[in-house]
């Protein structure tokens, strides 16, 4: 692999392996593909964990120079990835970002709605853990529809798999750039796994296993 791998990067990818978030093996994912390696951020269960990661997406965002006004994170670990992220931007960029979640089931009483957190509006910038084949952001592209003074303009996701759509040439992150026009920006991408992998005595074994799923499965 050529995909050029940052230092932050291979700290993460580092860290990721150390709390067993980035494991190897065989997985079933939720598009059904059978996968060699699986990332599961729910294990990054601790506060080092919330603290990298939001200095990850905060970083992320902040260095892809787009305009935006609030964070959206979809129901359930679109949450606390909003929080860690809007915490990240106001303690290293003194930038204080109000953000906004889902529930998944509306609530009948209270303060109702789906909802919760600022008033949904302007350029909006959803944060995700994963992303295979956008399903998760397709469903908040939805939600969002119902509020017109809300535009979402990118998605900042840790990891991008890098997977072709069935039947197309593209990733979910290439199709939901094109289709909707929002810029889809990952932290990592499996590229740069791929080169890490590469580069490690460990872990150098599950190269080819990684290359024949990317063969398989991957984007050009
Ligand atoms: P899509 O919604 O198809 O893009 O799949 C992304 C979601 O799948 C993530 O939000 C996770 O729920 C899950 N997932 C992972 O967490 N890690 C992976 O490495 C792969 C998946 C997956 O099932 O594709």
């Amino acid at each position: 692999s050529t995909a050029n791998l940052e230092p932050w990067q291979q700290d993460f990818i580092d860290y990721a392996i150390e709390k067993n978030v980035l494991q190897f093996g065989d997985f079933t994912l939720k598009s059904g593909r059978n996968s060699p390696y699986f990332f599961n951020a729910g294990r990054f269960d601790d506060g080092l964990s919330q603290k990298k990661l939001g200095q990850i997406y905060a970083k992320t965002l902040i260095d892809s120079g787009i305009e935006f006004d609030m964070i959206f994170g979809p129901a359930y670990k679109g949450i606390t990835i909003a929080t860690a992220t809007t915490y990240a931007l106001s303690d290293q960029y003194d930038r204080n970002v109000p953000y906004a979640y889902n529930r998944k089931e509306a609530k009948a009483h209270g303060e109702g709605g789906k909802l919760v957190g600022a008033q949904v509006k302007g350029n909006i910038v959803l944060v995700d853990d994963v992303v295979t084949a956008g399903t998760a952001i397709k469903e908040t592209l939805a939600l969002l529809e119902q509020h017109p003074e809300a535009k979402l303009v990118a998605a900042v996701v840790l990891i991008d798999r890098q997977e072709k759509l069935d039947g197309s040439t593209l990733s979910a992150m290439q199709a939901l750039e094109k289709d909707y026009g929002i810029h889809m920006i990952a932290a990592i991408r499996f590229e740069q796994i791929m080169a890490y992998i590469e580069g490690s005595e460990q872990l150098r074994h599950h190269v080819e296993r990684m290359a024949e799923y990317r063969k398989q499965y991957g984007v050009a």
